[in-house]
């Protein structure tokens, strides 16, 4: 855990990826926990879904969809997220601080970076839900809109149990999210963008993809036996605001800065 001062002397990414992450809005870089990490963070990770189940601190973003459910005699689906794992658990709190992950991120928005929030993902096995198609700035409304998302997984992700899509080039445009008509999501992406341009991150355990805030992305239900644990962590340079009255998800914007160089 560092708050890291003087100058970096040169980048973690190459030219080639940052270039990448500016024009198309997101960038996979593959592995970067080791096994020994993996380890610990999966642990860590089980334990507090299973506290959370106790004291009830976590939430259910799949759409209700129970009754269609019970009629097709299937479980409902579940997408657990438990806020600010990084005020539960300490090596969470240190997993934010993690310099081989603030070295990237440094890369794609500066020396200076704020923690804006943390959230796990958890998709069960079989019964995980969706994350529509979105971006996170949509709900956020933060400006300037320079915000990065680090997103790790802790298991192997693919298509079919929950791996990320996006839309390359997306983050260009903001756009309006509100509630559709023809959907359950609150951002009708059908009738705006063709999905067929939708790139799927395939990632191994201890993976590391980011996206722009702006970026839409999406995921898709787990169909499959596997879990997929995955972890996101919201970074954004100093000075950031948001349009929303008073604290957004509960955080304020006087969020710990994680690495400062003046
Ligand atoms: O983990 C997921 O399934 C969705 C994550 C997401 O939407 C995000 O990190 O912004």
């Amino acid at each position: 855990m560092s708050e890291t001062q003087g100058e970096k002397s040169q980048t973690t990414l190459t030219q080639d990826q940052i270039n990448h992450f500016r024009q198309r809005g997101y960038l996979k870089v593959g592995k970067v926990l080791t096994d020994e990490e993996i380890e610990v963070y999966r642990r860590e990770y089980d334990h507090e879904f299973e506290r959370a189940r106790q004291d009830g601190r976590f939430r259910n973003l799949a759409i209700d969809d129970t009754q269609d459910l019970q009629k097709k005699k299937e479980a409902p689906k579940q997408m657990l997220q438990i806020m600010q794992m990084c005020e539960r658990n300490i090596h969470f709190r240190r997993l934010v601080y993690h310099d081989k992950i603030l070295d990237m991120v440094e890369d794609l928005i500066g020396p200076n970076i704020q923690l804006f929030h943390d959230q796990a993902l958890f998709k069960p096995a079989r019964q995980g839900g969706a994350v529509f198609w979105h971006q996170d700035n949509g709900y956020w409304k933060c400006s300037p809109a320079n915000l990065i998302s680090c997103w790790l997984t802790l298991d192997e992700v693919d298509v079919s149990n929950g791996a990320m899509q996006v839309i390359p080039g997306s983050h260009l445009t903001p756009m309006l999210h509100e509630k559709s008509e023809s959907t359950s999501a609150l951002f009708d992406i059908e009738s705006q963008v063709d999905t067929k341009t939708a790139v799927i991150n395939e990632l191994p355990a201890g993976g590391v993809m980011f996206h722009h805030c702006q970026t839409l992305h999406y995921t898709a239900p787990n169909s499959t036996d596997r879990q997929r644990r995955a972890f996101a962590i919201h970074f954004m340079p100093p000075g950031t605001k948001s349009m929303h009255s008073g604290a957004y998800l509960k955080v304020g914007f006087d969020r710990p800065m994680l690495r400062t160089r003046a």
